[in-house]
């Protein structure tokens, strides 16, 4: 039998930077590949690689932002630069949503009370959906009730909703300048119908910005994700004190 005798240069703490640090560079790996199979446009290979990561203990949110969104930037770049071109965009496109399919059911809500009703959607004339339902999804990981109204949505449909489920608050995602628009609509109709007052509205998508928001007179902007849900319970909390 060996018996272990020796001093070991390797203290306990030691061994734990080298396990944690191990790990982390096993983590950066398994996203990159992923990041890489979404700029590949590599659909089969984005979901088998995020079901391997979810497997191997890696945060669902790090494989949202780090690898899925990541690959995403970089595609968008390439499309601008035309080193790639629309068909290639979509295949992407689908590389993502593959992604998503696996990892956002793993976002599950952990017994948390119910914050508020919301209803989002992608503005009119505009059919990315990918940063809308992850944001979505992680609003009803928070405990928040949704309401999705897909893409390409009416700007009435937005009010009509609200006012249907009797919602807290109105989310508009909107990913391209030429349909930015479409979330000052939402604003200036629920000023004309007088309804401003009863709904929290709430933008975000990659063209919109904190100076836009308050351009437009929304209440709430977030860039990401996960900031979106911190800034829809800071203002639910804000108009229920
Ligand atoms: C994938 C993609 C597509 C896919 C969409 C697939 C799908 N099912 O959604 C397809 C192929 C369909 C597509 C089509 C087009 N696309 Co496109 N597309 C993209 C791409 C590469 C990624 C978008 C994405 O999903 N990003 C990942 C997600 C996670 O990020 P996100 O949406 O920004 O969301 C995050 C935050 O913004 C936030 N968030 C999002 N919404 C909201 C809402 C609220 C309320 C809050 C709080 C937060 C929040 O949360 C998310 C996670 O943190 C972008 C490039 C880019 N950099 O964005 C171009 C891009 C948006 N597309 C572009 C263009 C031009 C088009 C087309 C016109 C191309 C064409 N010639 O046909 C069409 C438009 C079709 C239409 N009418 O809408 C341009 C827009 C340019 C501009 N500035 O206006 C971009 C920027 C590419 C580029 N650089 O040129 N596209």
């Amino acid at each position: 039998m060996f018996t272990y005798v020796g001093c070991s240069f390797l203290d306990v703490h030691s061994v734990f930077i080298l396990i944690t640090f191990g790990s982390e560079i096993k983590m950066s790996k398994d996203i990159e590949a992923i990041r890489q199979a979404v700029i590949e446009g590599d659909a089969e290979s984005v979901a088998s690689l995020t079901k391997k990561a979810l497997d191997a203990g890696i945060d669902p949110l790090d494989i949202l932002e780090k690898g899925i969104s990541e690959g995403a930037q970089t595609v968008g770049k390439q499309f601008e630069n035309m080193e790639i071109f629309l068909t290639e965009l979509m295949l992407s496109g689908e590389a993502m949503m593959a992604g998503l399919e696996v990892v956002l059911p793993q976002l599950k809500s952990e017994d948390v009370p119910h914050k508020g009703k919301v209803v989002v959607g992608t503005v009119r004339g505009d059919v990315h959906e990918i940063g809308k339902n992850i944001f979505k999804s992680l609003l009803v990981a928070n405990g928040f009730e949704v309401s999705d109204l897909g893409v390409d949505v009416p700007t009435s449909k937005f009010v009509e909703e609200a006012e249907k489920i009797n919602a807290d608050i109105i989310a508009v995602s909107a990913l391209m300048t030429s349909t930015l628009g479409g979330q000052k609509d939402v604003i200036d109709f629920l000023e004309q119908t007088g309804d401003r007052e009863k709904y929290i509205v709430m933008v975000g998508g990659g063209p919109s910005n904190q100076e836009w928001a308050d351009e437009i007179g929304a209440d709430g902007f977030a860039e990401t994700a996960p900031d979106g849900v911190r800034v829809a319970t800071q203002l639910i909390e804000k108009r229920r004190a």
